[in-house]
C-alpha cells in the first residue's frame, strides 16, 4: 500500500481562504431588518425605496433639508426667505426683503430663474406681511403673481403702498418692488 504523500489539511485551508477572498468581490449583499415598536433611531448617507414610502406616520415631522421641522411637511427656505408657517402647514417661502422696480415680467421672470419660484397671489403676499416682520412691507406698491390677466382695465396685481389691505393692479409695463414665493 502507498504512503500518502502529503498531509491534505493544509490544502484544505488553502482553497478555504482562496474562496473566502473571492467571494466578497462579486457576491450582493441583500439584508433585510424587521423592526417591531420600539423601533431603533438611524441615519443613512442614501436611502432608496423601489415602491411605497411611508414617513411620520403616527406624528413628528418630516423636514427637507432641515432636521428640525416643526410643521409635517417642511422645506427649508433659502437664505433670505422668511418660512411661512401655521396650523401644522408650511405655506411657503417669502422673500424677506424686496427687489427694486422692475416690470411685471422681469420681475417674473427673475424669481424663477433665481429661484424656481414666481411672484405671490394676494393672499399669500397679505398672511406673510401681516404674521411675520419683513423688510419694506408699505413703502410702496409690489408685484403680486395674481390677476396676470392684461387686457380691458385688468393689470397685474399689486400691493403694499400705505397698507397691508391697499391692492389694485397695474400694466405690467410698470415698474414696481416686488419679492419672490417658493412655495412648498
Ligand atoms: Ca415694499
Amino acid at each position: 500500500m502507498r504512503k500518502l504523500k502529503f498531509f491534505p489539511f493544509p490544502y484544505f485551508i488553502f482553497v478555504y481562504l482562496v474562496i473566502s477572498f473571492i467571494h466578497p468581490l462579486f457576491a450582493d449583499e441583500s439584508i433585510t431588518i424587521t423592526t417591531y415598536y420600539p423601533s431603533p433611531y438611524g441615519v443613512y448617507k442614501e436611502l432608496t425605496t423601489t415602491s411605497n414610502a411611508y414617513l411620520a406616520t403616527t406624528g413628528g415631522y418630516v423636514g427637507i433639508g432641515t432636521t428640525v421641522p416643526t410643521v409635517q411637511l417642511e422645506r427649508a427656505c433659502p437664505a433670505g426667505f422668511t418660512n411661512i408657517k401655521a396650523g401644522n402647514n408650511q405655506l411657503g417661502c417669502m422673500e424677506t426683503a424686496e427687489h427694486g422696480s422692475a416690470t411685471w415680467y422681469v420681475a417674473v421672470n427673475t424669481c424663477f430663474t433665481t429661484y424656481g419660484g414666481r411672484l405671490p397671489i394676494y393672499s399669500e403676499w397679505y398672511v406673510a406681511m401681516n404674521n411675520y416682520v419683513l423688510t419694506d412691507e408699505t413703502d410702496d406698491f409690489e408685484w403680486l403673481g395674481n390677476s396676470d390677466h392684461f387686457g380691458s382695465g385688468l393689470g397685474c396685481g399689486e400691493a403694499g403702498q400705505g397698507g397691508l389691505t391697499l391692492a389694485t393692479s397695474e400694466v405690467p409695463d410698470a415698474t414696481r418692488a416686488y419679492r419672490c414665493w417658493i412655495p412648498r
